[in-house]
Formats: C-alpha cells, sequence, structure tokens
C-alpha cells in the first residue's frame, strides 16, 4: 500500500521488479537511472556485493509529479532472483502496489520464469493481496538472443488476462522506460482511488519521467552500438544488512530520506 506522508504531502508508490535470476531486473534499473534527469531521481541503491548478483534489493527512487498536491515518489525495487534468496524476495515484495513482472525469454528458461511467478503468486497471497487486483505489467526481456520463448506462450502461460505486455532488450534500454510508464499509467489511479476515493476514470495521468536525451556517443557506422555497461557506472552504496529481517526496516529508512530531501 503507498505510504502517504500528510505532513510534507507525499505520496511513496512501491513498484517492484520481480523474476527470475539474471532475466534483467538491475538492468532495468541501471538504465532508468541512467536516462531520467537527476532532479527527477535518487541515487540508485545497490547493496555491496561482490559479484553483480543482487543479494537483499535495489532501490531507485523517482519523483513524478503531483496528485492532488502530493508529490509522488516511485520507489523502484528489485528482488535477487537467485532461488535461495526467498526469504529477501518475500520481504521486497510486502506492500508491493504495483509489479513489473521481468521474464527471461530464452526457451529453456521457461519453467524458471513459471516457478517464479508462482512464488510471487504465493507470497502476495500470503500478505492478503490478490494478484487478480494487482497492476502488472509483464515484460518479456533479452528479445536480442536467439531460441526464444514465442510471446504468445508467455502470454497464454502468464498473461492470461491480457494485460500490458513489453518485449524488452533491457541491456540496450528497449522496452524499459515503456515497461514504467505503463505501469505508472496503471498504478496510479488505483492510488487516487485509495487515497482520494477518486473515480478512476476521471484521474488524469501523472507525468512520470523527464528523460534526458539519449547520450549515444557518437560512433563510427562500423563500430557496435555500446552497451549501457560502459558509460553508466554502477555506484555501489555500502550499506551493511545482515539478513533478510533488516530489508523492510532499511527499505523504510530509505523512502523516509528520499521523502525528507529538499527540492533542487
Ligand atoms: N543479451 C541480453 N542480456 C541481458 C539483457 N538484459 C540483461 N542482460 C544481462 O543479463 C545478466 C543479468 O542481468 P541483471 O540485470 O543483473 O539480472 P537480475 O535479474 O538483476 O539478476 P539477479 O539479481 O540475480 O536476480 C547481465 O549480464 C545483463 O547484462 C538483454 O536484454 N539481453
Ligand atoms: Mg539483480
Amino acid at each position: 500500500m503507498a505510504f502517504v506522508n500528510y505532513a510534507t504531502k507525499t505520496i511513496a508508490i512501491k513498484v517492484v521488479y520481480y523474476g527470475p535470476g539474471l532475466s534483467g531486473k538491475t538492468t532495468n534499473l541501471r538504465y532508468i537511472y541512467s536516462r531520467l534527469d537527476e532532479n527527477s531521481r535518487g541515487e540508485l541503491v545497490c547493496l555491496e556485493t561482490d559479484t553483480e548478483r543482487t543479494l537483499f534489493f535495489d532501490l531507485l527512487p523517482v519523483k513524478a509529479g503531483l496528485i492532488k498536491g502530493y508529490k509522488v515518489h516511485f520507489q523502484l525495487l528489485t528482488v535477487p532472483g537467485q532461488v535461495f534468496y526467498e526469504a529477501s524476495r518475500r520481504s521486497v515484495l510486502k506492500g508491493a502496489d504495483g509489479i513489473i513482472f521481468v521474464a527471461d525469454s530464452q526457451a529453456p528458461l521457461l519453467d524458471a520464469n513459471l516457478e517464479s511467478f508462482d512464488e510471487m503468486r504465493r507470497y502476495l497471497y500470503d500478505y492478503g493481496i490478490d494478484l487478480n487486483l494487482t497492476p502488472i505489467v509483464f515484460q518479456y526481456n533479452k528479445r536480442d538472443l536467439s531460441n526464444l520463448i514465442p510471446v504468445e506462450t508467455f502470454n497464454n502461460l502468464l498473461n492470461p488476462r491480457g494485460l500490458p505486455y513489453v518485449e524488452a532488450i533491457a541491456i540496450n534500454g528497449v522496452g524499459v522506460l515503456d515497461s514504467l510508464k505503463l505501469m505508472a499509467k496503471m498504478v496510479v489511479p488505483v492510488i487516487r482511488e485509495r487515497v482520494f476515493g477518486e473515480k478512476r476514470k476521471e484521474a488524469p495521468p501523472v507525468e512520470l519521467v523527464e528523460e534526458k536525451k539519449e547520450q549515444v556517443p557518437p560512433t563510427k557506422p562500423e563500430e557496435e552500438k555500446p552497451k549501457p555497461k560502459e558509460f553508466v557506472p554502477l555506484r555501489v552504496t555500502k550499506i551493511k544488512l545482515k539478513s533478510s529481517k533488516d530489508v523492510e526496516e532499511e527499505l523504510e529508512r530509505l523512502a523516509k530520506e528520499f521523502a525528507s530531501l529538499k527540492e533542487k
């Protein structure tokens, strides 16, 4: 449930990037970070790890216009996809307002995608959140590779309700902002209704992203297009979390810290 601070007039909307290990969740956040104006986003918090795999969560706060005079902050969060970080996934999912399910399109990973989705459904159920009432955007990622799961198969198995889906190549930014914009379109009316009792269809859209112009360094035609990794350094925040129990507390602290930042 969105966190409303009546004193500072801010609403924090929690959007969780969920999906199996290595599907590209952190890559989404890194790309969004690189494309938003620094006035409309906070720091990308990735916890210190020995590898690039997510251990507890990654967090990117994004400012997104106003709802009825309240400043809207999206808290974009990723879960760790590796099977044994189950407890962290559960903690990150708590109170999610919307979910971007990042599936890995490689054919041998079909079962991993289905298992991850099923696990998410169970955790939401445990928290009393009905999957059918939760805004979800499906992102079918890694469409640049070969031997892909057809979009139709994904939609039949994961998305029988015909919710919005995006074919993505997150590593090059393809479909990343589209997924986030679709999510904003779905989740903001739900929050307006829950918080202000406004009828959904009356809700005007919220201004989501102040995009920077794409910073593609000049390349000669014969050169390959550089990958975002090469010009978006990964900032690692030195936060020590001992266990997944600390995750909820830390998320709350980071959300408050961002909400109290002075406008630039
Ligand atoms: N070919 C290709 N590789 C991608 C794409 N998106 C992400 N990757 C690569 O996939 C690997 C895993 O990406 P991450 O974003 O770290 O995956 P994750 O879902 O955060 O993984 P966990 O934190 O372990 O759950 C990295 O090497 C990325 O560069 C894509 O669209 N195409
Ligand atoms: Mg990750």
